[in-house]
């Protein structure tokens, strides 16, 4: 007899819900539990009417104004602008009623165990959820991406009801798990496992090997019919082949550790089944840095429309200069022509100084040639930026404004963030080692719950800094004001 008939169902809540199609993570989880015969039930926040958020609107003059609140360096804003983040943060991480309601009704039906996949911001939620699954008696486990940071899962493990709490892929050691938690045995001891028993000495969950093995995720429970268009998430490859920004927190996620691509065949048999079983031809692909494994960047540009024609699909590239980057002119003409709708990649800044300091890897014109042919491919751009990295001058603000301006044209919208330090990051490491490298970084200190580093910014704040700044939060300003090129639209907002 298969355990579908032998055993309770388990209950998957998915608290993702800042996005607009299934969460990749769980649409692996529930597949490797299916094929090892579990029965599992699905509850993602959506389906219950909860909003998700969505990135990158046309912006108006309201957007403009809490820009420029958050950007600003004056002592007064940025005290009523850090209260104003927290409430804000808080009013975002509050659990929502009506999926704390579903989960109430949930438990009544006895599920065998819960599985939770979280990011950090939903540390309430997974309180109560723990509290109430403690009071039937059935055992949690937690999981999510920023878990295997070992400070950070430590200040969780106090949470009640949490059986074990889960740092890496364990796409191929689920099942397993999940029958020792069902018999009642602990997981202490497991690489990658945090309970209460064995915090102090959890061996880490290495990477991943053979990608290649990995199943198709299952997003069958997913409420497609709630999401604006149908877009089918799919991962090539787990981690980026250049891995050295100093600032950058996914390469020390889970599955953002070391690079690692799935190969060509695999990927186009996915993009084929999937859209068969979903019916769609639209992907994001989630990769950190799709052009991390160039044979298959080419192959899939070459590839696409024959696996699924008519297939439409955006992706987030590096703009590095090692060479062949697999972004020159006609690389990008023959990508939009293979479906390539729209593209985002990290230009950070538009000093070249600055961009060095923090490895970034890239070179200013080379990124303003790139953004020129996306452009010019018919291939609607977007950015990520960022403003007050340790070290940044007037002189940076200002060749970034310079740059901004020769290349507005091309862009379609810029995500500017001010500098977020991350736990086991260089840039950790660096300040760590030798804090006096950062004079204007006063009053550090971790959170590692929410794994952010909390501090005040207080460079010398000269008048042309401020010049510079205000500039450049305008130039965002009107560059976010653009409608978006035709068929980028449906994909706005997914990145
Ligand atoms: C794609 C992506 C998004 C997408 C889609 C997210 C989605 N819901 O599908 C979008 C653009 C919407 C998004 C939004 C945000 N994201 Co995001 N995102 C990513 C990205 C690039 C890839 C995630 C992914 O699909 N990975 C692939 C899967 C297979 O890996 P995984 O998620 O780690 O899952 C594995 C393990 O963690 C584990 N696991 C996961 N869940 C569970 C559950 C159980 C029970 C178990 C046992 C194991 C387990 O097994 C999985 C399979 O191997 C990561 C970076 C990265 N490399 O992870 C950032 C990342 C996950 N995002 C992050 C952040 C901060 C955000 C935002 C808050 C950013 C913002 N300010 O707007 C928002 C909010 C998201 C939310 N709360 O819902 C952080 C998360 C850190 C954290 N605090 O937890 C990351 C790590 C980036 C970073 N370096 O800061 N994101
Ligand atoms: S290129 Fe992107 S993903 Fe790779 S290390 Fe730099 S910021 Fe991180």
């Amino acid at each position: 007899m298969t355990k579908q008939n032998s055993t309770p169902e388990l209950l998957f809540i998915d608290l993702n819900n800042f996005a607009a199609y299934p969460t990749l993570a769980v649409g692996y989880l529930i597949k490797t539990l299916r094929d090892a015969d579990y029965k599992v039930r699905l509850l993602s926040p959506l389906a219950l009417g909860v909003p998700t958020f969505t990135r990158d609107n046309p912006e108006n003059w309201k957007d403009q104004l809490m820009r420029r609140l958050y950007f600003s360096g004056n002592p007064l804003m940025s005290y009523s602008r850090d209260f104003l983040r927290e409430q804000l943060a808080k009013r975002n991480a509050k659990p929502h009623p009506a999926m704390l309601a579903e989960v109430d009704r949930a438990l009544e039906t006895k599920p065998a165990a819960i599985l939770i996949s979280s990011y950090l911001d939903h540390y309430e939620m997974c309180k109560l959820i723990g509290e109430r699954a403690a009071a039937k008696g059935i055992p949690v486990l937690l999981g999510g991406p920023f878990f295997n940071l070992d400070r950070v899962t430590k200040r969780w493990l106090s949470l009640k009801g949490i059986a074990a709490i889960v740092g890496g892929e364990v796409e191929f050691k689920l099942p397993q798990m999940i029958e020792k938690l069902l018999n009642g045995e602990s997981l202490s001891g497991q690489e990658g496992v945090f309970t209460q028993e064995s915090k102090d000495n959890v061996q880490p969950l290495l990477p991943l090997k053979n990608l290649e093995r990995l199943p198709v995720p299952d997003f069958s429970d997913f409420p497609w019919e709630k999401y604006p268009h149908k877009i089918i998430p799919i991962m090539s490859g787990r981690g980026c082949s250049w891995g050295a920004c100093t600032f950058c927190g996914d390469v020390v996620s889970a599955n953002g550790r070391t690079f690692r691509s799935r190969g060509l065949q695999p990927v186009l048999n996915e993009l084929k089944h999937q859209s068969e079983i979903h019916q769609s031809t639209d992907f994001i692909f989630l990769d950190i840095k799709l052009n991390s494994d160039l044979d298959l960047w080419y192959g899939l540009i070459e590839n696409i429309q024959t696996v699924v024609p008519g297939a439409r699909w955006i992706a987030t590239v590096h703009v590095n200069h090692l060479g062949d980057n697999g972004l020159d002119k006609a690389t990008l003409d023959a990508a939009k022509k293979a479906g390539l709708t729209r593209i985002s990649f990290g230009l950070e800044s538009g000093s070249q100084e600055l961009l060095d300091s923090m490895k970034k890897g890239t070179k200013v014109e080379e990124a303003g040639e790139f953004l020129k042919n996306a452009y010019d491919a018919g291939i609607s751009v977007r950015t990520s930026m960022m403003q007050g990295f340790p070290g940044e001058t007037a002189e940076d603000l200002k060749l970034t404004v310079e740059f901004i301006a020769q290349y507005e044209q091309y862009l379609d919208r810029i995500r500017l963030s001010r500098f977020k330090p991350l736990p086991d990051t260089p840039f950790d490491r660096l300040f760590m080692k030798k804090p006096e490298r950062f004079p204007y970084m006063k009053n550090f200190k971790w959170d590692y719950k929410l794994a952010r580093g909390l501090y005040q910014y207080k460079p010398p704040r000269d008048k042309e800094y401020r010049l510079q700044k205000n500039k450049l939060l305008t130039q965002v300003y009107h560059i976010n004001r653009k409608s978006l090129r035709n068929d980028a639209q449906q994909f706005n907002g997914m990145m």
